[in-house]
């Protein structure tokens, strides 16, 4: 297998954050100049991308007045057209400023909760100006470090509040645009609030307008709360929810380590592209990495290549999983095209269970299922070896 190239058909998506991050940590000062936007365009279109997504903030610095706003968007814009690059979505920060040190939807501050609502519909008229599909919302402050400190229940009433009033803004507006939550378990809250993709499915189902609200799930966030990202979203999907998709690299539950697409949990990572190609995802292939602070910008795009030859890298693998003919045999063999059966037959019901005859209990319980067999023919494709 030769290292293969990405093309705007891929649909590989960046947030300019990304790229664009200067490597301003906890510990330490950025190591990096801040980027211009529009090289940003330049090098990932360049590179292959097909989109890219922002913040309000990644692209017009806070507290920018009207004109100036202005000249950034007509700049920007013009960075589009002449690079070809799609927005395929957008979003707003809602965590850098001080105002937001207790949250935008769920602040304990009735003001702060109507400027962040405010803020995120200044952003979502641009959003659907630009052509964005998908409006992400990532919850970074809504949540706490002491018990006390927030009430669960009414911080729950507030952010479905911000959410049914986003979903009338958008109806009102006649946007074809939908809102997708990003679980995050922890950092840079203590504890944030929709810790987790069933965390964020329950919540939807209470909206005033469900069919608006999606998810855009991160691997690593999943890996953080030490779940397995796959499984999230095959969830997501089963439930019509996966609107979108951060993809990105983390090694188990510690801080959030953002790494390049492919790098971190690879197993993860294989199981992940393996889950979009089975449920027929098709929206932008989408990287959420912070490329480490040891990296000059030349390293920022080995990342961002990276990010998608990796993908590419396991997409081929996973199909080739999927094609090969003793696959399929031990698929057949531990029983998976069974599950796709119902357990009761057409017409059958709980008493026809009850009058059932009893199947040979021993045979069932000694007989082997044939997953490890399975498992090593996925690792043998993985490590590239058939
Ligand atoms: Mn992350």
């Amino acid at each position: 297998m030769t290292v293969p190239t990405p093309t705007p058909e891929d649909k590989f998506s960046f947030g300019l954050w990304t790229v664009a991050y200067a490597g301003r940590d906890p510990f330490g000062e950025p190591t990096r100049a801040d980027m211009d936007p529009v090289y940003a365009l330049e090098k990932l279109a360049s590179l292959g991308a097909y989109g890219v997504n922002f913040h309000d903030d990644d692209l017009i610095p806070f507290g920018t007045d009207e004109a100036p706003r202005q000249q950034i968007i007509d700049r920007w814009k013009k960075g589009l057209a002449d690079t070809g690059l799609v927005v395929t979505t957008a979003t707003t920060n809602l965590f850098s400023q001080p105002i937001f040190k207790d949250g935008g939807f769920t602040s304990n501050d009735r003001d702060v909760r109507r400027y962040a609502i405010k803020k995120v519909m200044r952003n979502v008229d641009l959003a659907a100006e630009l052509g964005a599909k998908v409006y992400v919302a990532w919850g970074g402050r809504e949540g706490a470090e002491s018990g006390a400190a927030k009430d669960v229940q009414a911080a729950l009433s507030r952010y479905k509040e911000a959410f049914d009033v986003l979903g009338e803004f958008v109806t009102d507006r006649g946007y074809d645009l939908r809102f997708a939550l990003e679980p995050k378990p922890n950092e840079p809250r203590g504890d944030i609030l929709l810790p987790t993709i069933g965390h964020a499915l329950a919540f939807i189902d209470e909206l005033e307008r469900p069919e608006l609200v999606g998810l855009n799930p991160e691997i690593g966030h999943e890996e953080m709360a030490g779940l397995n990202a796959a499984h999230g979203y095959a969830q997501a999907l089963w439930h019509d929810k996966l609107f979108h998709i951060d993809l990105n690299g983390q090694t188990g539950p510690r801080y959030d380590q953002d790494f390049r697409f492919g790098a971190g949990n690879v197993r993860g990572a294989f199981w992940v592209v393996d889950t979009l190609l089975a449920g027929g995802y098709d929206g932008p292939v989408h990287f959420d990495f912070k490329t480490p602070r040891t990296e000059d910008d030349e390293g920022v795009w080995v990342a961002a290549q990276a990010c998608m030859t990796n993908y590419l890298v396991l997409r081929e693998k996973a199909l080739a999983f999927r094609a090969d003919p003793e696959v399929q045999e031990a698929l057949e063999a531990a029983r998976l095209p069974e599950l796709a059966t119902p357990t009761l037959a057409d017409g059958e019901g709980w008493a026809d269970l009850e009058s059932a005859a009893t199947p040979d209990v021993e045979a069932l319980g000694a007989r082997g299922a044939g997953f490890e067999r399975l498992d090593q023919l996925a690792l043998e494709h993985l490590y590239g070896v058939r």
